[in-house]
């Protein structure tokens, strides 16, 4: 059976990747391809838990180490028991973020070696890697704009505006590793011109 395709969706804080997984969504069941949708960290029981102690503020300060490893652990639970039987399957994984959001918020964002998180990817990923990673790019103060009427800010969203700047360099800079697999659509345009773009780029997916 051929193996399904493995799309993420990356991005900062608020540039519409929860909406627009939901307009992949449509694509996809107009196409009758079977799908799942996930998203990270999370997508499994242990790995949602996981998720509550990322984004919790909590008065023990998570060290940058752990945060890093639990990211990681998340990941692992995932792809075990999520990504690889799906696409085994022959189903389409869309996740609302992946390893390219460890790059740029543990490594971008918080200036962490990059050659640990590549280790790290390589140990828990084997050869697994997205067939098409989607990165929804817009000024950070759009983002954060969108985003503020959500209530609470987590414990990403406490961070300062010079990280989310960072994070955003860090998505841009993979995207210049891999013209092929990265494609950049500039979320700061109105819904439906995002929603263009998107067909665009996936429209090379619906051939091969
Ligand atoms: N994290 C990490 O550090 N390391 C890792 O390896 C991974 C994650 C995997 C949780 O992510 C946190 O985990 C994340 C990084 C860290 N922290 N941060 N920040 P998350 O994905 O759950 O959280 P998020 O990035 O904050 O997602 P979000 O805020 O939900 O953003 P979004 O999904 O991109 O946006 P949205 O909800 O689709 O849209 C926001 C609003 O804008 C909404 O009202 C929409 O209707 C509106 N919108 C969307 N598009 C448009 C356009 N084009 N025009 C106008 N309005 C729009």
């Amino acid at each position: 059976m051929k193996l399904g395709r493995f799309i993420t969706l990356e991005g900062g804080e608020g540039v519409g990747k929860s909406t627009n997984l939901q307009f992949i969504k449509q694509l996809l069941e107009e196409r009758q391809i079977p799908f799942i949708l996930t998203r990270e960290p999370g997508g499994t029981g242990i790995a949602e838990r996981i998720r509550a102690i990322l984004l919790e503020r909590q008065d023990e300060n998570l060290s940058e180490q752990a945060e890093l490893l639990l990211v990681f652990a998340a990941r692992a639970q995932h792809i075990q028991h999520v990504i690889l039987p799906a696409l085994q399957q022959g189903l389409w994984v869309v996740c609302d973020r992946f390893t390219d959001a460890t790059y740029a918020y543990q490594g971008g964002g918080r200036n962490m070696d990059l050659q640990t998180i590549a280790w790290l990817e390589n140990a828990v990923q084997g050869e697994l890697r997205p067939d098409l990673t989607l990165i929804f790019d817009a000024p950070i103060e759009i983002g954060m704009q969108r985003a503020k009427h959500r209530g609470e800010l987590d414990r990403f969203e406490t961070e300062q505006l010079a990280f989310f700047e960072r994070v955003r360099q860090a998505y841009l800079q993979r995207a210049a590793t891999d013209l092929n697999r990265y494609k950049i659509i500039d979320a700061s345009q109105a819904l439906t011109d995002v929603q263009q773009q998107l067909r665009t780029e996936l429209a090379g997916l619906w051939t091969n």
